[in-house]
């Protein structure tokens, strides 16, 4: 195996996931790129390039010069930005995916990782416990741009053989790195806001139930996934994985067991409706029986993590 390359390694998922691979494989065996330049001061004993994953002759040349065998594909636009820049959405989303596919197509690298996402349901689709196989119509640019690159994939993996693997990520929760433009991002700023001013204004209802995930849950999985042998996954699926499901009033409830005085309000907006589109919990039977997925973290867990964590840093509740 060679070296394994993040393409959008500042992000909130890739800031950690370098960490970790770099723990597993060691820091010469793990490259960074991004887009942004400045995510070069973030890491330490890593090789960082600022790259473009849409300029693919860079893309290439960064590939072949540091000997990279597999790919995770990171870099996005999440579902409450690709609302509003629809174009940039797709290109970003589809054609990063296609210039990554082409390598692994041409032999020039042998394993690509590729999140999807919950968002890939739709309003049409069963809305509790929803199955690996359910019917596919988002309404929103992000998940038809999901939707499609999973089709995509599977397409690859069908005629070419190529060694794409995927997780529909739910909602996912830390406090090392902040998300950037999801729907599920008020799960993380809440707990910001909880720790800085015991209070918060949420963009959506307080009782619609999101699929969940704390950040060391995602981790594992996609490092789980990726190590599977290549026999062991004899069709390409992109994975429903589950863990917790919670609304904002539960969240905010399990909060003020930390924070008393913490009070949350309702300002739902366009991300609203976003949220009432998606399934309300999911069924992962598919990736527990291929490949042994087994949650760590529930929303008690998650919470203390979140409040201990960000706590460390601002030191406003005493041990
Ligand atoms: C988003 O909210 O857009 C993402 C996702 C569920 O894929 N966190």
């Amino acid at each position: 195996m060679g070296k394994k390359l993040i393409i959008g390694s500042s992000g909130q998922i890739g800031t950690e996931l370098i960490l970790a691979l770099a723990k597993i494989y060691g820091e010469d065996q793990i490259i960074a790129t991004d887009i942004n330049p400045k995510a070069k001061d973030e890491i330490d004993g890593i090789l960082f390039h600022q790259m473009d994953v849409l300029d693919v002759d860079h893309l290439e040349s960064v590939v072949k010069e540091n000997q990279v065998s597999e790919i995770y594909l990171l870099a996005a636009l999440l579902s409450a930005v690709s609302e509003q820049k629809i174009r940039s959405a797709w290109d970003l989303n589809m054609n990063g995916l296609f210039n990554v596919l082409e390598l692994a197509r041409r032999g020039v690298i042998e394993r690509v990782f590729w999140p999807s996402s919950i968002a890939v349901f739709g309003p049409s689709s069963p809305k509790k416990n929803t199955p690996q196989n359910a019917i596919l119509e988002p309404t929103t640019v992000y998940g038809i741009s999901k939707c499609a690159g999973e089709r995509w994939c599977d397409y690859y993996f069908k005629k070419f053989g190529v060694d794409v693997r995927s997780i529909r990520y739910p909602g996912i929760i830390s406090y090392k790195s902040k998300p950037g433009g999801g729907t599920t991002d008020y799960a993380v700023e809440i707990f910001h806001e909880a720790l800085a001013n015991s209070k918060y204004t949420c963009f959506i209802d307080q009782d619609i139930y999101l699929p969940m995930m704390y950040m060391d849950d995602a981790i594992r999985a996609t490092i789980e996934l990726m190590s599977v042998d290549k026999g062991m996954l004899p069709a390409f699926k992109s994975y429903n994985v589950s863990a917790e499901s919670f609304s904002p009033s539960e969240i905010a409830k399990e909060i003020t067991q930390f924070i008393p005085d913490f009070k949350i309000t309702y300002s739902p907006d366009f991300r609203n409706d976003i949220a009432l589109s998606w399934p309300s919990s999911i069924n992962d039977d598919e990736a527990r029986q291929d490949w042994g997925w087994q949650e760590q973290y529930d929303i008690k867990k998650m919470t203390e993590k979140m409040i201990s964590g960000i706590n460390s840093n601002l030191n406003v509740i005493s041990s």
